[in-house]
């Protein structure tokens, strides 16, 4: 049995490995921690991410952090597809999901934490050109993402990768932000059809009250 721990709220790190457990067929269970209790820092959760964040899974193989590494491990355990049909294609993967995690999806977070965590959570000012240099790095990062889903409507290859799962878990923090991505078609496309279908569906309804 694989358990999934994260937050009593979705998060777009607990996203990334839900949609990817959703996308591989296997079954799991979702265990919330209380970040108020700092549950997320207990020996339990520090002993499987190293230091004491979420997403962190337990299987019967051995326990696992960072959201990267278990999709990898689930997409490579459960779906092998959904890492790529050929060793070139699992680089391309590769490359977009380290690059989201460094670049895209760092900027991407600065909205995130500037206006969710920051402002609606801890009420604090937003730091406002934190968010315009955010802003300023995606002018020109974004065409590259809306130009990787022109072919496909996949970043890799012709099928769902978790290069795509990755990718859409930071284009949702548009849900509870100020970015957005409306004027690239091809985003917004890809966004729809992930964001309309069961998996997603399924994720969410396990946050609702
Ligand atoms: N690099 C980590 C980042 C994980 C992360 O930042 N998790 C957040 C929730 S999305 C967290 O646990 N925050 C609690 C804290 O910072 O104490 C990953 O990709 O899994």
């Amino acid at each position: 049995m694989l358990t999934i721990y994260g937050f009593p709220f979705l998060t777009f790190n607990v996203l990334k490995v839900m949609l990817t457990a959703e996308y591989s067929g296997v079954i799991y269970r979702y265990e919330k921690l209380n970040p108020a209790k700092k549950e997320h820092k207990s020996p339990e959760n520090l002993s499987r991410s190293l230091i004491g964040l979420v997403p962190t899974i337990e299987t019967e193989e051995g326990h696992l952090g960072e959201s990267g590494a278990i999709c990898r491990y689930l997409a490579k355990r459960y779906q092998p597809a959904l890492y790529g049909e050929s060793l070139i294609d699992q680089g391309k993967v590769d490359q977009w999901v380290d690059v989201f995690a460094q670049e895209f999806g760092r900027h991407i977070t600065t909205f995130f934490y500037q206006e969710v965590v920051r402002s609606k959570m801890m009420g604090q000012p937003v730091d406002a050109p934190a968010i315009e240099a955010a802003q300023k790095r995606l002018s020109w990062q974004l065409p590259i993402i809306d130009e990787g889903l022109r072919n496909h409507g996949h970043l890799v290859g012709q099928q769902l990768t978790i290069a795509d799962l990755v990718a859409f878990a930071y284009l949702s923090i548009s849900e509870s932000t100020s970015f957005g991505f409306s004027n690239f078609e091809h985003i917004n496309r890809f966004y729809g059809d992930i964001k309309g279908g069961e998996a997603f569906q399924k994720v969410q309804s396990q946050f609702e009250q």
